[in-house]
Parts: C-alpha cells; sequence; structure tokens
C-alpha cells in the first residue's frame, strides 16, 4: 500500500525536517500540491519548495498540479526531480500533448478526477495514462469536507483498474476508516492530509505505524 504524506500540510518552518521525519516515519512517497490561484483559489508549494523536498529525499515523488496551462510548465518540475505529475484535464486546452510532453521529460503521467467529473468522461486518457489521483474532495485545501458520492467513482475507476494497468491514489479526506474500506476495494494508496497524519496525536513514525497496522499491513 502507498502511503503519500501531503506536504502542504507538514511545518513550512523547516520542509527538509519535515521530509526527513516523514521518511524515516514510514511513508513511502511524498506527495507535492502546486496551486496558482487562477486553477483553484489558493497557493500552496512552489517550485523552490518541490526542489528542496526532492533533493532531501530519496522516496517516489508525486506532483499535483493545481494550475492552468501545466503543459508550459512541466519541464520545470520535471528537471526539479519530481517522478509522477498529475494534472486535471480540464486545466489544458490539450490533455493528450501533456501526457506526451510528462512522458518526454521522463516522468510517470497521471490525469486527476475531480469530484465532480465522471469517470466515464475521462475515459479517452486511460489508456494513455500509468496513475490515477481520485480527489474526495474540492481541491484547493487541505481540510476540505469530503464529498460522499465518490464512493461511486472508487467503484467505477477500481473496475478500470486491471484493463488499463492504473495505479489508483485517493486524495482528500483519507481517513483510516475509509482508507481501510478502499484499500479492500482495490485502491493503491492514500494521501495523507490533515484526516489521518498532520495536526493528529503522536509522533510520524507512531501514527503512520497505526495507519499501516488498521489497514492490515
Ligand atoms: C487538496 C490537495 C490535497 C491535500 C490533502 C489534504 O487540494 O490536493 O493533496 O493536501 O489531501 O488531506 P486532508 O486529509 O486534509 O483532506
Ligand atoms: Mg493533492
Amino acid at each position: 500500500m502507498i502511503y503519500s504524506p501531503s506536504l502542504m500540510c507538514a511545518n513550512f518552518d523547516n520542509i527538509k525536517a519535515e521530509t526527513f521525519a516523514l521518511e524515516a516515519a514510514g511513508a513511502n512517497r511524498l506527495h507535492l500540491d502546486v496551486m496558482d490561484g487562477r486553477y483553484v483559489p489558493n497557493f500552496a508549494m512552489g517550485l523552490g519548495d518541490v526542489k528542496s523536498v526532492c533533493r532531501n529525499t530519496s522516496l517516489v515523488t508525486e506532483l499535483h498540479l493545481m494550475i492552468m496551462e501545466p503543459c508550459r510548465y512541466i519541464k520545470m518540475f520535471a528537471d526539479a526531480g519530481v517522478d509522477i505529475i498529475y494534472f486535471h484535464p480540464d486545466s489544458d486546452s490539450d490533455p493528450m500533448q501533456v501526457i506526451q510532453k510528462i512522458r518526454k521529460e521522463g516522468c510517470t503521467p497521471g490525469i486527476v478526477i475531480n469530484p465532480e467529473t465522471t469517470v466515464e468522461s475521462l475515459k479517452e486518457y486511460y489508456e494513455h495514462v500509468d496513475n490515477i489521483l481520485l480527489m474526495g474532495v474540492k481541491p484547493g485545501n487541505a481540510g476540505h469536507i469530503y464529498l460522499p458520492h465518490v464512493e461511486e467513482k472508487v467503484g467505477q475507476i477500481i473496475e478500470l483498474k486491471s484493463k488499463y494497468n492504473l495505479e489508483i491514489i485517493m486524495d482528500g479526506a483519507c481517513t483510516v476508516e475509509r482508507m481501510k474500506r478502499w484499500g479492500k476495494q482495490g485502491v493503491d494508496g492514500f494521501v495523507l492530509g490533515t484526516s489521518s497524519l498532520f495536526g493528529h496525536r503522536g509522533t510520524y513514525k507512531q501514527i503512520i505505524q497505526s495507519i499501516k497496522q488498521e489497514c492490515g499491513e
């Protein structure tokens, strides 16, 4: 199972120490949220933050771009050292070109399914990407409320998983209880935010170990 803490929820007073601590605590991937104030009305990590995390970890890093015209910035982030790049297909006029660009720059392409987007509407992309990030909340903030209608999409995307050889990661409102359920359904991993890790009692190590235990590892 993949456990990918969201660095935007970490303590930015010392992002290097946070990166080390999360890796030492047993995280097996790191999730980096980038927002431009246009695709979503918020700002999150910037290029310098992304570079710092990539420089200071040996873990696989996944970049979640919540920006307009992502194609223009793929090379920049690939050069920063990220491994997986997710983008929102409705943020660019030519999503296929974005996918190709991500591969050309040596990264693994993924698309994001928003809570209001149907699984069916993105079907033309599934054979071209390796990874899917399924949002459980409206993108833009940590701590957003879970949207229960997403539950139906979990089942729908799992049905397509083996056909297209997709990795499925859930992002947003990943509580322990939901991770247990979704893991059994066939989801491959979870973004750990305020619902399970940050702001909870205990050290990162204690919390991640307890999440793994609860989820049957
Ligand atoms: C949200 C962003 C996410 C959050 C994370 C927060 O726009 O893409 O990656 O950082 O999901 O998790 P939580 O548990 O606070 O909802
Ligand atoms: Mg994210």
